[in-house]
């Protein structure tokens, strides 16, 4: 048993007493996030009614889950703060450094032979402070977290954006930076704003050809990659509860794609039968004692409008299967539109590659599904015309699919099974000719689709769908097919129409594994000795950022003015780069390398304000920080949308970036800024973006006077000697003014040690 009953026993302990005291100070019913809010409010914290989307609020999550590429930073932070041990449950996961490209034994022996610093830093790491190792193979983070330890009413958070996934277990899952999971490792409150809640309910049933997945494709085309933001995404209503409990984690997972904090599901007899199916019938039991406690009441989900800040409403019998891209995960075209559409903007119809997999979508019913599709083509002779390739999301779906011959059926297509690990979503993928850069078109089942993300061609046109509809438009090699209402021709040159999907949401025979790939922390770490090299180009130890000289900062140069979508993957971008996110100079090489800059339109060509000459973003940047010169960078809109990868805060901090002045934030990305000592800030006019000239000089003159609530002022000097003031918000409280005049939070955690 690798989930920690006794501590799930202590939450649901909890649970009566946090409710009756919320419900008296609230005076309403209760949506189930706010249950689960108030039932993990940090130890001493009076219950208040907080004002959604404003109040700052201490919490204590119960479990921190952190995947390779985030845990090394994560992890190299947590060796500072002088903790023998981990205060909650937590648990590392190899599954970002895989890379897809023969198949999955000999990709993951090749990882193996890459990466061994890294996952022998990981695991000696885990074993030291008490942490739960999941070896490369195991399986991606968000699957083998919802198959071992998300439980009903629980509250995690995980470095990786996809965190949430665990809402498919009724959990309020949350992706963070690393510097907020040291906080609760360290034992310490974890702060969060408040989130509005947005319901969404459902009705009517599935069938056909439409999945799980087409109800978050649906709910990104409504509210887009922003309308989530600082929002719990609670799912309610009999189409809730029809849902089997991964679909309802592959809703859950996307709601990283609107920018929503997390999103839930009451607990119900789908989470009941998975809990039991991956050996938790304890877990069963236990929360069915305070199940009433573990989902909405039932006067929210009769008048919704009165509790929520905003409803949808989806009649799950009327949902369409969706595409949704290319490029942006919230451009939805419904199945039946898709052919006209994709002609209209001169997208390639030619599928090259049909992906499934990803923590998403790789379940053992995602997998079944898919089968049943390819299962048809073959009895029917047709060959498909894209390729085919099969991540599964955990050793035990690997296991139980091979064992009931899904595996084999793919097989029967060419189907290349790649390791249970990430892989193509993140940009592992060893893909033959992408160098090219030819425009072609890819289909998955992945959740994020922008530019260049599975294999660094901007010219690859991704679009994610269902598994099942992945199948059908990998066999039909055509973006345009519609499976529902066109035909194919077979072996014996007939017309052949699939009929719709079937799959098991649960293997009948069980689950089962041979060697999950689990190693469990010592008892007594205190004599494990992590070794990292000096001279590694992988590993670096962290050098502390310099305090705030109390001063307000002039002079500064404008770095690049970014223009449009600016994600994560803009700003740090991960693929090949992932080898070097445990070593903060080498990584600090891709900062920025991917964003647009608004001066001549293209990447990674910004002028260096001191020699007149254009040069590539680190480059010029490394030659402002030798200068002694500080510099900002200013961005568009939802800037840092994505992941969760705090890099993308301590790469400008590092290389000497002051402050980062946008339109809108992504609330990871904007935490994160804050945690790393950064000015993470906001035009108060939008339209003052305008005003930013590439060759501008910038002083905050009023940061001598940083306090909550205040704006700032930001004098702008243009080369002809002009000069114009600008209001710049933003939102720190005073802890986070502490972090920022510690230099980071980090260091003012060292502060409070001493
Ligand atoms: C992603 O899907 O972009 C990632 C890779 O899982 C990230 C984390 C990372 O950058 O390591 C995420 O979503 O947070
Ligand atoms: Fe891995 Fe992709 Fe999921 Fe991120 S979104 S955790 S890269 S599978």
């Amino acid at each position: 048993m690798v989930f920690d009953l006794e501590m799930i026993k202590k939450v649901y302990a909890k649970f009566p007493e946090a409710i009756e005291a919320a419900r008296k100070v609230v005076g309403k019913p209760l949506t189930l996030s706010e249950k689960i809010l108030y039932a993990h409010l940090w130890e001493g914290n009076a219950v208040n009614v907080y004002e959604r989307g404003k109040s700052y609020v201490d919490f204590a999550p119960d479990r921190v889950a952190m995947q390779d590429a985030t845990a090394q930073m994560a992890l190299l932070q947590f060796m500072q703060a002088g903790k023998k041990k981990v205060a909650v449950p937590s648990t590392v996961h190899a599954d970002h450094l895989i890379q897809a490209k023969l198949g999955a034994s000999k990709d993951l022996q090749e990882s193996l032979n890459q990466n061994n610093e890294v996952f022998n830093f990981l695991s000696s790491i885990s074993n030291k402070y008490g942490i739960g190792f999941w070896k490369p193979g195991a399986g991606i983070i968000h699957q083998v977290v919802l198959e071992n330890y998300a439980f009903p009413g629980g509250m995690m958070i995980g470095t990786d954006s996809h965190t949430v996934n665990a809402g498919g277990l009724g959990m309020v899952a949350i992706g963070v930076g690393g510097a907020d999971a040291v906080d609760v490792m360290a034992g310490m409150a974890w702060e969060l704003k408040f989130p509005k809640l947005i319901g969404v309910k459902l009705t009517g049933h599935l069938s056909g050809w439409t999945s799980a997945k087409d109800v978050i494709l649906k709910v990104a085309d409504i509210l887009t990659v922003k309308g989530g933001t600082g929002a719990i995404v609670e799912y309610f209503g009999d189409g809730a509860i029809s849902l089997s409990c991964t679909g309802k984690g592959t809703i859950c997972n996307m709601g990283a794609e609107i920018g929503a904090t997390t999103s839930t599901f009451g607990y119900d007899n789908s989470m009941r039968r998975y809990l039991a199916a991956t050996g938790r019938q304890e877990v069963v039991d236990a929360a069915d004692k305070i199940a009433e406690h573990l989902t909405g009441d039932a006067e929210v989900y009769a008048h919704p409008e009165k509790y929520f800040d905003q409803v949808i409403e989806i009649n799950l019998s009327d949902l369409e299967p969706h595409i949704n891209g290319p490029f942006t995960p919230d451009r939805g075209t419904p199945i039946s539109k898709m052919k006209a559409e994709a002609l209209a903007n001169e997208w390639p119809m030619k599928v090259e590659w049909g992906l499934i997999g990803s923590c998403t979508n790789s379940s053992y019913e995602d997998m079944s599904r898919a089968a049943s599709i390819v299962e048809q083509a073959v009895e029917q002779g047709i060959l498909p015309k894209a390729e085919f390739g099969i991540n599964p999301g955990s050793e035990q779906v690997r296991y139980t699919i091979e064992r009931d011959g899904i595996i084999a059926t793919f097989e029967k297509m060419g189907t290349k099974i790649f390791t249970n690990a990430c892989g193509p979503c993140i940009g592992q993928w060893d893909r033959a000719g992408a160098e090219k850069q030819e425009k072609n078109t890819i289909v998955h089942s992945f959740n994020r689709n922008f530019s260049k993300r599975a294999d660094g061609n901007p010219n690859t046109h991704a679009f994610v769908t269902s598994p099942e509809m992945v199948a059908a438009l990998a066999i039909a090699g055509d973006l345009g097919f519609n499976p529902l209402t066109d035909t194919l021709t077979n072996a014996k040159g007939e017309q052949f129409k699939f009929s719709a999907p079937k799959g098991d949401e649960l293997p009948t025979k069980g689950f089962d594994v041979e060697d999950p790939g689990y190693q469990a922390p010592v008892e007594d770490g205190s004599g494990v000795v992590i070794a990292v090299a000096p001279d590694s180009s992988r590993l670096q130890l962290l050098e502390n950022f310099p305090i705030w000289d109390g001063k307000n900062i002039l002079g500064a140069k404008l770095l690049i003015k970014a223009k449009g979508k600016c994600t994560t993957d803009h700003i740090s971008m991960a693929g090949p780069w992932l080898r070097y996110r445990g070593h903060l100079d080498n990584i600090s090489n891709n900062m920025l390398i991917g964003a647009e800059n608004a001066f001549n339109g293209k990447a990674n060509a910004v002028v260096n304000q001191l020699t007149g000459e254009t040069g590539e973003v680190p480059a010029v940047q490394r030659a402002y920080k030798a200068a002694g010169v500080p510099s900002i960078v200013v961005g568009d809109h939802n800037y840092g949308e994505g992941s969760s990868r705090e890099h993308a805060a301590m790469e400008p901090r590092h290389l000497g970036v002051r402050a980062v002045i946008v339109k809108s934030f992504a609330r990871i990305h904007e935490t994160n800024l804050k945690k790393q000592g950064m000015l993470g800030l906001t035009f108060a006019v939008e339209e003052d973006y305008d005003k930013i000239r590439e060759n501008d000089t910038f002083n905050f003159i009023d940061l001598e006077d940083f306090t909550p609530g205040k704006p700032l002022t930001l004098e702008i000097v243009h080369a002809d000697g002009t000069k114009e003031n600008i209001s710049l918000n933003h939102t720190y409280n005073q802890s986070q003014i502490e972090w920022f005049k510690a230099g980071s939070a980090l260091n003012l955690i060292k502060l409070m040690e001493n």
